[in-house]
């Protein structure tokens, strides 16, 4: 297992549109085990595999509490099937743009399609954190960050300050 460095704002890789997982193989199963550690490691609750440089369609959510024994999912080519018409607003951080947070409002459920570790397709419908988070790994897959979802103005702010840091790290 391998903690992988993060792609952080403003790498035009966020912006790439991921492809398709096109089998479950040792590969495969293995890169969700670098994704699972690189995400308890920075830590975060998800994790979308373009934030460490793969462009594939395929994300890892734990949302289990420190005490909590851990409960990882993994996401293979999932897809929104259904959103509801209710709304929440969670404050969202990515670890794609550090120590930034900023409210946002999704559907407060969403129905996903997807396949499994195990090679079978899975639907599954969420609701409060996990169905925020499986937006917000989605919209990754998608090129889609969470700062899109909040004012010009904002976003605008974010991006320049990543951007002035990562010319002056260069
Ligand atoms: O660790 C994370 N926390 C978080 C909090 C609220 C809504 C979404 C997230 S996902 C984020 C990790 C991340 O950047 N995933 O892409
Ligand atoms: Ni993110």
């Amino acid at each position: 297992m391998t903690i992988k460095p993060l792609i952080i704002l403003p790498d035009p890789l966020l912006r790439q549109v991921s492809s398709p997982v096109e089998r479950v193989d040792e590969t495969i199963r293995r890169f969700a085990d670098d994704m699972l550690e690189t995400m308890y490691d920075a830590p975060g609750i998800g994790l979308a595999a373009i934030q460490v440089g793969e462009p594939l369609r395929m994300l890892v959510i734990d949302l289990s509490k420190e005490e909590e024994p851990k409960a990882p999912q993994i996401f293979l080519n999932p897809e929104i099937v259904a959103t509801s018409d209710s709304l929440s607003v969670y404050e969202e951080g990515c670890l794609s743009i550090p120590d930034y947070y900023a409210e946002v409002e999704r559907p407060a459920s969403v129905t996903v399609r997807h396949l499994g570790l195990d090679g079978a397709m899975h639907e599954l419908e969420a609701e409060g954190l996990l169905a925020t988070c499986l937006q917000h790994e989605i919209d990754h897959l998608n090129g889609v960050l969470f700062i899109d979802h909040i004012s010009k103005l904002k976003r605008d702010m974010v991006v320049k300050k990543f951007t002035k840091a990562a010319r002056r790290s260069a």
